[in-house]
């Protein structure tokens, strides 16, 4: 079935970049707030979430990520999705805590990956515990498939423990990752193939292969995942000035090939997110029927 619209999530911060190796990178709630705001105004539909502390350094505090939902469902109408990945030194139990700020969305990578020099550890028991507290919470997945081997992973959790929170089944192909898939169109398309059928799926390019990446995933019917969690180049040569001028032009893209951006309530739709925001009389939040 052809796809209409592309949902655009903008990776905003990631855990991996320094503050001071690229100063565009929003760190303060106030910096994501603001980076938020002007991707949406630019086509994004939802946000990946990594949070940083009072030093620019990743974390999974509590406060600071209940703060961070609030904040953005005030400002926003973006769907948002904390990472439950976090930086590759996050422990477990941490990362399963994410949850209990009760995000749309939480993602959840389908197995361990050489992640640069680093290692990425998703045991399958930990893919298993996570995602059963995310069925208890009714936060919608996005599967983060890092490796053709993960789409098995992902089908496998989902045979065994049912379908998740809403129903809809939703990956992201992130690719060009030191150590996982390469973000070519042939693995692209190999992964496509092995996803269950009924899925959606996003693909997002890391470093130089954003822009391939991001012109395979629309000609074979996929949603764009885009950011400075991802790249730091626009061109090559070229840093990225902001998260935005990623969204735009993955906007434009989408526009090129007949496949407008979606917004947020469409997005909502699309992965069967519980509406969680509040209700504020005269607001534009939420229309009803
Ligand atoms: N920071 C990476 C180690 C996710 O957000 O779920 C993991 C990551 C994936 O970014
Ligand atoms: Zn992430």
């Amino acid at each position: 079935m052809a796809v209409a619209s592309t949902m655009i999530t903008v990776a905003a911060t990631g855990a991996e970049t320094a503050k001071a190796d690229a100063p565009a990178l929003p760190v303060t709630l106030d910096e994501l707030v603001v980076t938020a705001r002007s991707c949406a105004a630019a086509g994004a539909a939802m946000i990946h979430v990594h949070v940083r502390d009072d030093h620019a350094a990743p974390t999974l505090d509590l406060g600071r990520l209940r703060e961070t939902v609030g904040a953005l469902r005030d400002e926003t109408d973006l769907v948002v999705q904390l990472s439950t990945g976090g930086a590759v030194t996050d422990p477990e139990a941490a990362r399963i805590a994410v949850l209990d700020t009760e995000p749309d969305s939480a993602s959840l990578s389908c197995g361990t990956v050489n992640f640069g020099d680093d290692v990425f550890v998703n045991r399958w028991p930990f893919m298993v515990e996570l995602y059963r507290r995310m069925q208890e919470r009714e936060v919608v997945p996005e599967f983060e498939i890092f490796d053709l081997g993960q789409v098995t992973a992902m089908s496998r959790l989902l045979d065994k423990y049912g379908p998740p929170y809403g129903g809809h089944v939703h990956a992201d192909l992130v690719m060009g990752v030191p150590g996982g898939m390469p973000g070519t169109p042939a693995a692209l398309v190999a992964a496509v193939a092995a996803l269950p059928g009924g899925a959606t799926w996003s693909a997002t390019g890391v470093g130089r292969s954003t822009l391939p990446v991001a012109l395979a995933a629309l000609s074979a019917g996929g949603h764009l995942r885009v950011g400075m969690e991802d790249t730091l180049s626009f061109l090559p040569g070229e840093p990225v000035r902001d998260n935005a001028q990623l969204v735009e032009r993955a906007a434009a893209l989408g526009r090129l090939a007949a496949r407008p951006p979606m917004t947020p309530d469409e997005a909502r739709t699309l992965l069967c997110v519980k509406d969680r925001r509040p209700v504020l009389a005269g607001t534009a939040h939420r229309e009803t029927p």
